[in-house]
């Protein structure tokens, strides 16, 4: 499209919307019209993209997730259309630049962290690959909170992302569905035949809003579809007249409040009565508009499974499975077994997370109270499972015990997601491996064939290719573009290592984006950072297992060590944090409280000066990874060993040319493989000596009474850290290192076991900064290796292994 035809389309949208010339238009509406314009021309596409779906009678994949992490759209769809020059023209043209123009748009945080960020990329990589994907989610009206730091506290704002979210949708009305809670089962034998309904439900209509989603330079567009409940009844007249103004509007309040707000946990599980009707009321709704579509294209639905493939993104979305029951068997007539056997050829499953506080299990009033014929279902499933696992471990109880769905007066969702796939896969190697080794292992003995592993991707389009636009040119100057599309061919940049003109031009590029960073953190904090020191980051959820806390008491060792020798040799760094807690977990909000103690007292201290900075960059999401990611040298990703199932930041700030400080865990393990130990600084236990320490008792005592360090710093942290006459302390934090906390150990993710390793390597890493030519060769090669971390690699390897899709045109 030329830019005469786009500057018309636009024009068009805000005379007809808003009646105004483009001049007078401020930022919101002209943020509106190229959105308008870019859905439009998406729209076509999508048309084009369903005709090839019906005419190849393809295979296509749904994937269902509570969160999708997408951040902004208008850039990303922007760029996958080749548009770039000619926005930026236009916008130019009318007095403003386009970058400002992406900056109305909120992101669209419908998701907390590395789970839902997943979803998106995915979806960006299967529409850049041709495959047939729609996902499916909740039209949340709030996304996740923005965070707010007040005098070192998180607080959090509700985040209404629709006001400039809303320009992406396409409502369809005539595409409701009837989710239907509560009630009666009832059981009918009036036909000879058992059939069974439901009476007395209460009702939520779904009606789906679509979120078309564009490729890279490809031709297929995929869809979101994102569930919006309304209640079909109205305000009950004769409760209102009686003057009982709030009941006679509960039902319909019942109703609307399940898409009202994104529950906040990361990796841990709250047994909240909305939160499962909140996956029950999107799964029910996206699996009846599938058999919906798939009757009227067939008239049967003995072939779904080859039609449709169900990957479920954890155990959040595991309802599908007895909801395909119910609405294979009691809807449309079919036999148990039948139902079973398509289900089970129909539904994958992927495990993110070997974290039990994080396992899924609902007690069995909510289930049966809530959604009861589901509940029935799945207690035939467990009925026959159990009946299936006397065949292959006779006698072994305590298995059958472990392995059973319905147990202790809950529903393990787990296992159910096991028992109902083909397919059960972890997100990295070493991930997929402790699963069938350990997590799962009574189920790979019982069913070795369903296991398999897909190492986790990022989409390169939008972490290089749009947030490092001044590395992309580098790359594309001297490789080509086709990384873009083919992301192996990063690794034609390995000669460049050697070539010391490209080298300056690289370390040039790091430090714009530095300095990019440190404006943005000016802007926002006031912090003045030193942008020739180290930008050493840390940015993801806080979780005590990520040891956000190893980091500050590294920090804290390098503070003492200059105040104790202010004439010493110092590598100056910049340490960097990004990182939301969930609103209930105080043990988090206490560990962001004391980094900012941290930073009060060492960004204040005149003996430190420029040679340490910390920054808490406030409200860490998708777009601030975008500014953050490109600036960063050294990655933090030093979970405890078997417990981060992959981590993708890892691979961003790689991307990026970051080296990563890391723990032998996750997806690390694989970075490491790929740029070896010479581009990586690796440190810590691996998981074995994790487990096997824990198993033997592990005595964090006696790591503060004979390491000077960690009880210098852990005293710190009990007495006092700020700057002075403002010192907080905090002796929970210090207690949960040393002392035995509610049924845990001392320490139970091994800070202070892995501390003296940690502070060597990172010692080397500031020793290798001093030679800048040698570092940055090392980010290069990071760069140069990144291939495989991309999320092309990672959808092709999902088709090949597990969804077997029809391939479309790119
Ligand atoms: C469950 C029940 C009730 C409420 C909340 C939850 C819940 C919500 C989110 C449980 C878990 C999550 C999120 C998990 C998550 O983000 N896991 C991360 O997934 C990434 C993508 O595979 C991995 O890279 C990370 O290692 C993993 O921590």
């Amino acid at each position: 499209m030329t830019k005469k035809e786009l500057q018309e389309k636009i024009e068009g949208k805000i005379k007809r919307h808003y009646g105004i010339t483009p001049q007078e238009a401020k930022a919101s509406v002209l943020y509106d019209a190229c959105a308008l314009v870019v859905r439009d021309m998406l729209m076509d596409k999508w048309a084009e993209t369903q005709n090839e779906i019906k005419k190849k009678q393809a295979k296509q994949l749904c994937y269902f997730s509570i969160e999708f992490l997408l951040g902004r759209s208008l850039r990303n769809n922007v760029y996958n259309l080749g548009l770039m020059d000619q926005f930026e023209s236009i916008l130019k043209g009318y007095g403003t630049t386009f970058e400002q123009i992406c900056n109305v748009e909120q992101d669209a945080a419908l998701g907390n962290g590395g789970l839902g960020r997943l979803a998106a990329c995915y979806m960006d990589a299967e529409a850049s690959q041709g495959l047939p994907a729609t996902g499916y989610s909740i039209l949340y009206e709030y996304g996740l909170f923005k965070q707010r730091i007040i005098e070192g506290q998180q607080t959090e704002l509700p985040d209404s992302w629709l006001d400039t979210g809303r320009s992406w949708l396409v409502t369809k009305e005539d595409e409701m569905v009837e989710v239907r809670f509560g009630g009666r089962v009832v059981e009918d034998w009036s036909e000879g035949k058992l059939r069974v309904h439901l009476e007395d439900c209460d009702v939520v209509n779904a009606i789906p809003n679509d979120m078309l989603i564009s490729g890279y330079k490809s031709e297929t567009v995929n869809t979101l579809r994102l569930w919006q409940p309304k209640s079909p009844y109205t305000m009950n007249m004769t409760l209102f007249n009686e003057g009982a103004y709030l009941k006679a509007m509960e039902r319909q309040a019942n109703a609307e409040v399940l898409s009202k707000v994104l529950y906040p946990e990361d990796n841990n599980y709250e047994g909240k009565s909305l939160r499962i009707k909140q996956q029950y009321f999107f799964i029910s709704a996206s699996v009846q508009s599938i058999l919906r579509k798939e009757l009227k294209r067939f008239g049967t639905l003995k072939h779904l499974n080859d039609h449709y493939v169900f990957q479920i993104n954890d155990t959040h979305p595991a309802m599908v499975i007895p909801e395909l029951m119910r609405l294979l068997m009691d809807e449309n007539g079919m036999s148990w077994e039948d139902a079973w056997d398509i289900t089970t050829k129909t539904v994958a499953f992927t495990n993110h997370t070997i974290m039990v506080e994080a396992l899924e299990r609902w007690p069995e009033d909510l289930i049966r109270k809530n959604m009861p014929r589901i509940y029935q279902i799945i207690c035939e499933i467990n009925r026959r499972f159990c009946e299936h696992l006397w065949t292959v471990f006779p006698g072994d109880w305590e298995r059958i015990n472990r392995m059973t769905i319905v147990g202790g007066g809950q529903i393990r969702m787990a296992n159910l997601s096991i028992a109902g796939s083909f397919s059960v896969n972890g997100v990295s190697e070493l991930h997929s491996q402790i699963l069938k080794d350990d997590t799962f292992h009574d189920f790979y003995l019982d069913a070795p064939e369903k296991f398999r592993n897909v190492t986790n991707g990022i989409t390169y389009r939008r972490w290089l290719g749009q947030s490092n636009p001044g590395l992309t040119k580098l790359i594309t100057d001297s490789i080509g573009d086709g990384f873009l599309k083919d992301p192996n061919e990063l690794e034609k940049l390995m000669p460049y290592t050697e070539d010391d003109a490209f080298l300056e031009k690289f370390r040039q590029i790091k430090h714009e984006n530095k300095v990019r960073l440190a404006k943005f953190i000016k802007e926002q904090s006031g912090i003045v950072v030193n942008t020739d020191s180290m930008f050493d980051a840390q940015a993801k959820r806080l979780h005590e297992y990520k040891r956000q806390l190893l980091n500050v008491m590294h920090i804290l060792r390098s503070y003492y060590e200059i105040k104790d020798n202010p004439q010493m040799d110092v590598v100056p760094r910049t340490y960097l944090f990004g990182a939301k807690a969930a609103p209930g977990y105080s043990r988090a909000k206490d560990i962001i409280r004391l980094i900012h103690a941290v930073a009060d007292m060492v960004n204040n201290d005149p003996d430190i000066g420029d040679k340490m900075k910390v920054v808490f960059i406030q409200d860490y999401k998708v777009t601030v990874a975008e500014i953050l990611m490109p600036a960063a040298e050294l990655s933090e990703q030093i979970s405890t060993a078997g417990r981060e199932a992959s981590g993708t930041g890892n691979m961003k700030f790689m991307l990026n040319g970051a080296i990563t400080i890391g723990t032998y865990d996750g997806a690390n393990i694989e970075i490491h493989d790929k740029v070896g130990d010479d581009n990586f600084f690796l440190f810590g236990m691996k998981t074995n000596q994790v487990n096997s320490l824990l198993r033997h008792g592990y005595n964090a005592m006696q790591y503060y009474t004979n390491n000077m360090w960690i009880n210098r710093i852990v005293n710190a942290i009990r007495n006092g850290i700020g700057r002075p006459g403002h010192e907080i302390g905090f002796p929970d934090i210090a207690n949960s290192l040393l002392f035995n906390n509610m049924g845990n150990v001392a320490d139970p993710y091994l800070l202070l076991a892995d501390f003296e390793d940690y502070c060597r390597v990172q010692n080397i890493a500031s020793d290798t900064y001093l030679d800048p030519k040698k570092w940055n060769r090392m980010g290069l090669v990071n760069t140069a290796m990144s291939g495989m971390f991309a999320a092309d690699r990672s959808v092709l390897e999902y088709d090949e292994r597990i969804w077997h899709l029809t391939h479309l045109t790119k």
